[in-house]
């Protein structure tokens, strides 16, 4: 993939959402009016905003922001990537901003600016996010013509994160905010999850590692994102693996770039990563916030969950909702006709329908005071039985818990414990990691299409424990949160560990058309969801431990959430591994203290036993099941 093509292909497919339908730019120029400000912010630093308002002067319009570090002036020459066809058509005042130090907009940037408590519009020193928001929404409002007081944001990634970093110490004239796809902690979300480094971000580090000189509407890191994809490789596995430690890729890429030295010199759930965790700061919030997310998003999961439930616990005064369907990371922004993720079709024209029914009418209500439509609390969609579903409350306190428990000869029991006294080893070894695609795919920017892939390549190697039920004689609906609680010993001093949940269709499963001819369907392992968890931080993100040579101990690895109902004649699958690559770095399971700065030397093969006292639950606790169910 030659470089100008990755770069399009990162743009098209992350935050910089092309809608299909996005509208030609003859309409915009028709029926909107560019303009563009340099907003100044209380500690005098000018942030480019861009502006376009209806025309139509007869009336007062509602104002949508959308703050980001990809450049707004992609949204230039009357060609917007992001909102939908639907808000521009019901006409908005459109606001794109750079944040600050980024493009056009003066400043240093910081990667997830820790946000400062209070908002004191006199002190020039304590900014953040929030109070850069605040600033830019007081000037809107006083400045533009035929704005009608209201403000909503919204934002994908990155700018979902802004989105939600504004939540906090909010303007009044806020009313209406959507998240989607925000990252909420980047030790939870993106580059790390649960302590483990996501090696397939490497490239990642040259957007975010790089201070521009100059205000420029063109991209200063091309060069250094370059490094990696001038010779094309083919293999992500094998470029990765050539690489060898982690170190050496700091030596040969990364060695002039800022972020990438933070990542390096913070391993651990530090103060650096802690100030910059948005969730402690979520409270009070008191206007409308639809957070959005993606089932299959491979980059911001934990977010959209996190904030969700965040703000449902600190503030009882905001009308805080959820939706989440069949999508990767920003998918709802982009209609194909068919939503297919890896191999598996889920229906059509879903982001047509989330766009126009559910987007399109929650910022017209709040910010236009059209339509009574009363949102659903959860409006989330099961990936088993591919349809949406409404909940009064998420997680769904009304749906059983189901414990699975791990059995000899490769069975996995469902609310029953198979045996006892069994234990189940493999031998873990880095220099032969377990591949995370079934198919070989080149460099990726971020890891994309694994979230519903067929995991047979996995259920074949020694070094993946594999447990399947019997075949099921009814439907079963798996939702809420899933804990896996494990035992475990080995024989090295460290471990990453892997879970993953599988469907395994029936070995008569027709094919998909839509799919190519060599993949089969009968026996297919479809994976439903999966999490890393590094070891060492087994009992403390801040202060990591090694593990003691064959003594059990215990490893609680938290899974995002699920709405997934497996049918009858399906199986459920659990994996259980500790190599996942490159999606994941390799854990050189000989515990050292910064695994970035690890020589060869130090990845060794070790044996990891998991005991059968171990057990995964997926959904509520039995003793907080209501009698009644809560559904609409
Ligand atoms: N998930 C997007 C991203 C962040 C950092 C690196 C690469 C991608 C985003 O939040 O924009």
């Amino acid at each position: 993939m030659s470089f100008k093509t990755l770069l399009f292909t990162f743009f098209f497919s992350s935050s910089f959402i092309l809608c299909a339908q996005t509208l030609d730019s003859l309409y915009i120029k028709t029926h909107y009016t560019k303009s563009e400000h340099f907003i100044a912010m209380r500690d005098g630093i000018k942030l480019y905003t861009l502006v376009y308002t209806p025309k139509d002067t007869a009336k007062t319009y509602p104002i949508l922001l959308n703050r980001t570090c990809y450049n707004a002036s992609r949204n230039d020459n009357y060609k917007f990537r992001y909102p939908s066809q639907y808000l521009v058509k019901d006409k908005y005042i459109f606001v794109f901003q750079d944040v600050r130090g980024r493009y056009m907009s003066e400043g240093v940037f910081d990667n997830m600016t820790p946000n400062i408590s209070g908002n004191d519009v006199y002190n020039t020193s304590d900014i953040d996010e929030s109070s850069d928001t605040y600033d830019t929404i007081d000037y809107l409002i006083k400045t533009l013509n035929y704005n009608n007081g209201k403000v909503g944001m919204l934002g994908i990634s990155y700018p979902g994160f802004y989105t939600a970093a504004a939540l906090p110490d909010a303007h009044p004239a806020l009313k209406a905010s959507s998240p989607q796809a925000p990252i909420a902690d980047f030790f939870f979300d993106d580059f790390h999850h649960q302590g483990a480094f996501l090696q397939s971000y490497t490239a990642a580090f040259a957007v975010f590692g790089y201070q521009k000189d100059t205000l420029t509407k063109q991209s200063w890191y091309g060069d250094k994102l370059n490094r990696f994809y001038k010779n094309k490789p083919k293999d992500g596995y094998d470029f990765h693996l050539k690489q060898g430690p982690l170190k050496n890729i700091t030596e040969k890429y990364h060695h002039d770039n800022f972020f990438w030295k933070q990542i390096v010199e913070h391993p651990n759930y530090d103060e650096f990563w802690q100030k910059r965790n948005l969730l402690p700061h979520l409270k009070n919030i008191n206007h409308a916030v639809m957070t959005v997310g993606g089932w299959f998003d491979a980059e911001d999961l934990y977010g959209p969950l996190n904030i969700y439930k965040t703000i449902e616990k600190t503030s009882p005064n905001a009308k805080n909702t959820i939706v989440m369907g069949p999508w990767e990371h920003g998918g709802w922004a982009r209609e194909r006709g068919k939503t297919i993720q890896n191999h598996i079709y889920f229906g059509d024209s879903i982001s047509t329908y989330y766009q126009r029914d559910v987007e399109r009418k929650f910022f017209a209500h709040y910010l236009k005071g059209e339509g009574n439509t009363k949102f659903a609390e959860a409006l989330m969609f099961d990936t088993g039985v591919k349809q949406w579903e409404t909940f009064k409350e998420w997680p769904p306190k009304h749906i059983p818990q189901i414990k699975l428990y791990f059995g000899k000869n490769g069975r996995l029991g469902i609310n029953t414990q198979l045996n006892n006294n069994a234990s189940f080893s493999y031998t873990s070894d880095p220099k032969n990691p377990v591949p995370y695609t079934s198919q070989t795919e080149g460099l990726t920017f971020t890891p994309r299409r694994f979230m519903t892939d067929d995991q047979r390549h996995a259920s074949k190697r020694p070094d993946v424990l594999t447990f399947e039920s019997d075949v099921l004689e009814e439907d079963i609906i798996l939702a809420g949160e899933l804990l896996a609680k494990l035992n475990v010993s080995m024989t090295g001093t460290d471990a990453d560990f892997i879970i993953k949940l599988i469907d395994v269709y029936p070995n008569n499963h027709p094919e998909y058309e839509h799919n190519p001819k060599n993949i089969i369907m009968g026996g297919y392992q479809q994976l439903v969801r999966s999490e890393v968890f590094r070891g060492r931080f087994r009992n403390n993100f801040e202060h990591p431990e090694p593990f003691t040579p064959n003594k059990i101990e215990a490893v609680n690895i938290p899974l995002q959430d699920i709405l997934h109902t497996f049918k009858k004649n399906h199986r459920i699958m659990i994996q259980i591994h500790s190599t996942w690559f490159p999606y994941i770095d390799r854990n050189p399971q000989k515990y050292v203290d910064n695994i970035y700065k690890a020589n060869e030397e130090d990845f060794i093969s070790s044996t990891i036993t998991v005991y059968d006292s171990s057990v995964i639950e997926i959904g509520e606790d039995p003793e907080k099941i209501l009698k009644q169910p809560l559904k609409d």
